[in-house]
């Protein structure tokens, strides 16, 4: 099995969250988004969304994190990350999608305003241009580039904010009745979640956490799994997240000050 990935990408972390969790072994392919690495023609020929990840197992490609982790959960069932009851499935597949339609796109853009923009501003203006212009899907383009122009001050930072903070409630209202986000047992759902409230806690968002009691249990409990350390802190770059915490030291006061 083969896991075309990047350390830090969101939904990279939630499939190796989930190979770690079932115990399988699998073969790393890291894949440098800032060079561009997506857009080779040997990469979009197995995802041409040119994004990260994709999985290699069987002869099969699997792109989408979210169906790759359902598919790694079918394939490979000695351990399993689906709830029994068809009412906890549901809340599983209800929060996966939210991830998926809104905080996913939601995360780039806290991500590139925050983090990564200081070191795009740094490289030359045509560099980063031809980079942008590469992403195949045109919302998404354009939203990039207005995130990379205009950083918080952005307009989408604004709503991609409250993203988080709708998405977070709605986690933290399943979080009141039970340990997990789809019930008793830990699922797909942690796993899909999980990187999300990372990426927050690195930008210098934990308050988006910290403020929502049941939440901030939960995400120490997910931290504190074995298969946490194996799948996203043996991966994280020690100088790319002191980057990011110094980006969102930076523009807290700005971000305290956005009307939301
Ligand atoms: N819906 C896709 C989204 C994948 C995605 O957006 N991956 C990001 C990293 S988390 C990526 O590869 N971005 C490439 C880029 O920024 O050009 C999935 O769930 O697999």
């Amino acid at each position: 099995m083969k896991l075309y990935h990047n350390p830090l990408s969101s939904c990279s972390q939630k499939v190796r969250m989930v190979l770690h969790e079932k115990n399988l072994s699998w073969e790393s392919q890291v894949i440098d988004l800032q060079k561009g690495e997506q857009f080779t023609a040997d990469y979009l020929a197995l995802n041409p969304n040119a994004v990260v990840p994709t999985l290699e197992d069987q002869g099969h490609t699997v792109i989408e994190s979210t169906l790759i982790n359902e598919y790694l959960d079918d394939a490979y069932a000695d351990i399993t990350l689906k709830p029994a009851n068809a009412n906890s499935r549901y809340q599983m597949r209800y929060l996966t999608r939210r991830i998926d339609d809104a905080l996913h796109g939601a995360c780039g853009v806290i991500t590139y305003a925050i983090g990564v923009r200081p070191s795009l501003m740094s490289r030359p203006r045509e560099e980063v241009d031809a980079l942008i212009n590469k992403i195949p899907d045109p919302s998404r383009r354009e939203t990039r580039r207005s995130v990379v122009q205009l950083g918080v001050q952005a307009p989408e930072f604004v709503t991609a904010l409250n993203i988080h903070g709708a998405v977070f409630d709605l986690a933290a209202s399943f979080l009141q009745s039970q340990p997990w986000l789809a019930g008793e047992s830990f699922s797909l759902a942690d796993c899909a979640l999980m990187p999300y409230a990372l990426r927050a806690d690195h930008l210098g968002l934990a308050n988006e956490i910290n403020d929502r009691p049941a939440l901030s249990r939960w995400y120490d409990a997910v931290q504190a799994r074995p298969a946490f350390k194996d799948a996203v802190t043996a991966w994280l770059p020690e100088p790319a997240i002191a980057g990011f915490r110094a980006a969102g030291d930076a523009v807290a006061n700005e971000i305290a000050s956005l009307p939301r």
